[in-house]
């Protein structure tokens, strides 16, 4: 037995990125782009490196909860593996969070930000969970007005200093309500003494490891919905490290995100300040729903390019056939369509980036800020649905190997499937997106209106088809809406999800053809107008008429 498979391999993650590189050569100004480099090199060595082997040494380590000490106190700590102790010290160091409120570049801050997380995320295996919640965790208070929380808690949650650096989590997601946040059960009453203190149970919280997290409760005697909760800042220890009434029940058993310790919570009379009043908690933890919504997107366009950076050293390495993978007609048109997905979802959730970062170091007008309201569920539920297909083609690249389990591969997959579901599933957002539409579809004229710039920007004759593709694909959603909402509310729900999808990936072809042609003219490189001819033909109008009753009558299978 001679024959031995060398396995895929990893280099420096940034220096091998060419669609990230090049997106920051067109957005970042040269001198901001020139000052991070560095640290983009550092942790892109890192994350193909030192990283990428502890992850692999890491791979069937598990949180673990432990509920007792030695000495019979209950504790309920949760202990995470190695590679998340690893995470949140280099988190801190390299300002993951703290990068998007020093702001030392501006308007520019969050695509930094969102570059360290597109290196960082895929090397910790969604160590970005309790970083996405974190930073919505410290946009939230600081949108509060709540001085005493942004003066004690903020500095934590975006400090560099891992001593002094807090995690926070969200805990939102009840037995009643995962989606319908509004039925939550968890109640808030004042103490003797005046403080507010909750109780109920936390069904899906997960940063339960965190120092601090944002939680929704119904004030007693407050109205039922979601105008009828209150958000509260929990501190899950007190000074002694002791739970403060909190019982962790267990941790979920997922299909994948296993390193991320999610937990089952009973609040005992858990003491909790509010944020901001004690009504409206839905409205009022909306930042943190939009900023973690601007991290899922983030953590799929970076997994889809693990995947694919490891399918692509692959194909070389792999021979069959007489010749390396890489070199067969078929299995460079598959991946090709991958690498189109993966490169469309940058672009998308990138925009989302920028304009979050103009959002909080200028202000947005009126339609930029409508525009940014529509266009992150739209990015969050396209770049989900668009991880878990490209990590399923990502697996089959690799044959069997991408089905077994010490490879390493099967993970992707796992933790791909959770980016559509958590933070909204994808027909959550595709209604939320209905709403954020504005009632005369001002938003949607802003968005088509910024999808035609781009098109006019395409100007290469190459690009034109797929410039015409995301402008068709515009008109054929406007129409839809416009017919469905003449048919009413049940014709508008069923189609809800096409119509965002088809939004979502017209969009990023139209940002993708942009940058094609600034790549043309700036680079002489045509990697990203191939992207994006290959994108276009992937499929963009998802649009379709189809009758509501036959679904229902479909649905009835007795
Ligand atoms: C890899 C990194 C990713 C991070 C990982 C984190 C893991 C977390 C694990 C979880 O899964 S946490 C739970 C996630 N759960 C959700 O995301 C909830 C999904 N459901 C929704 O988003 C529903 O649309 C929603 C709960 C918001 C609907 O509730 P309601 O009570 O019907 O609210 P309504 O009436 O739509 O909105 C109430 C107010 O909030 C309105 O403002 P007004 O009071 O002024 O009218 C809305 O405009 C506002 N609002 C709602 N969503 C908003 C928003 N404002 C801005 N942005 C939004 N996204």
């Amino acid at each position: 037995m001679t024959f031995k498979q060398e396995p895929p391999a990893l280099g420096n993650q940034y220096a091998d990125d060419r669609a990230l590189r090049s997106y920051l050569r067109r957005a970042l100004p040269a001198d901001v782009l020139a000052e991070i480099e560095p640290s983009l090199q550092d942790l892109g060595a890192l994350a193909g490196g030192d990283l990428y082997r502890l992850q692999l040494a890491d791979r069937l380590n598990e949180p673990r909860l432990v509920r007792w000490d030695a000495w019979g106190e209950r504790i309920d700590a949760v202990e995470v593996t190695p590679l998340w102790r690893a995470a949140e010290r280099l988190a801190a160091e390299r300002g993951l969070v703290a990068v998007a409120y020093e702001r030392r570049h501006g308007p520019h801050s969050r695509v930094h930000q969102a570059a360290l997380a597109h290196l960082f995320t895929p090397a910790t295996d969604i160590y970005s969970c309790p970083l996405a919640m974190t930073d919505g965790a410290a946009r939230t208070l600081l949108a509060s007005g709540n001085r005493e929380l942004i003066g004690r808690v903020v500095p934590r949650l975006t400090s560099r200093d891992p001593a002094e650096f807090w995690t926070s989590g969200q805990w939102m997601t009840e037995q009643a309500g995962g989606s319908d946040v509004g039925l939550t059960e968890t109640v808030a009453h004042r103490d003797a003494e005046g403080r507010w203190r909750l109780s109920g149970r936390k069904w899906f919280t997960s940063a339960a490891a965190s120092q601090v997290a944002l939680t929704l409760a119904r004030p007693e005697g407050n109205p039922p919905g979601g105008r009828g909760l209150a958000l509260f800042l929990v501190e899950t220890r007190d000074g002694a490290g002791r739970p403060q009434n909190i019982r962790v029940e267990r941790l979920k058993d997922k299909l994948g995100t296993r390193k991320v310790p999610t937990a089952e919570l009973t609040l005992e009379g858990t003491p909790a300040e509010p944020v901001r009043g004690t009504t409206d908690g839905v409205r009022h933890i909306a930042p943190m729903l939009n900023v973690t919504r601007l991290w899922n997107g983030l953590s799929a366009a970076s997994l889809m390019r693990r995947g694919l950076a490891l399918a692509r050293d692959y194909a070389r390495r792999r021979v069959a056939f007489g010749s390396p993978l890489s070199r067969k007609p078929l299995h460079a048109d598959t991946l090709a369509a991958q690498q189109a997905e993966a490169e469309a979802a940058l672009h998308l959730a990138f925009r989302v980036a920028e304009l979050v970062g103009r959002e909080e170091a200028e202000g947005l007008g009126e339609g930029q800020a409508r525009l940014l309201r529509l266009l992150t569920p739209l990015m969050k539920l396209t770049t989900a649905r668009q991880a878990v297909s490209v990590a399923s083609e990502v697996l089959e690249a690799f044959g069997g190997a991408g089905y077994v389990e010490d490879t390493g591969l099967p993970v992707l997959l796992r933790d791909a499937q959770v980016l559509s579901i958590w933070e909204g599933t994808t027909n959550v957002l595709a209604l939320d997106a209905l709403r954020a539409l504005g009632r005369g579809g001002e938003a949607l004229r802003c968005l088509r209106g910024e999808a035609e710039a781009c098109a006019r920007e395409a100007r290469d004759a190459r690009l034109a088809d797929a410039a015409s593709v995301a402008l068709r694909s515009f008109e054929r959603a406007e129409s839809w809406l416009a017919r469905a909402r003449g048919e009413g509310q049940a014709s508008l729900e069923a189609g809800a999800r096409r119509f965002a999808l088809t939004l979502g990936r017209a969009h990023a072809l139209a940002l993708l053809a942009r940058h094609a042609q600034w790549s043309l003219e700036h680079e002489r490189d045509a990697r990203a107008l191939a992207a994006a001819r290959r994108f276009a033909a992937n499929g963009i109008d998802l649009i379709a008429d189809t009758d509501t009753e036959e679904a229902f009558a479909l649905m009835d299978d007795r």
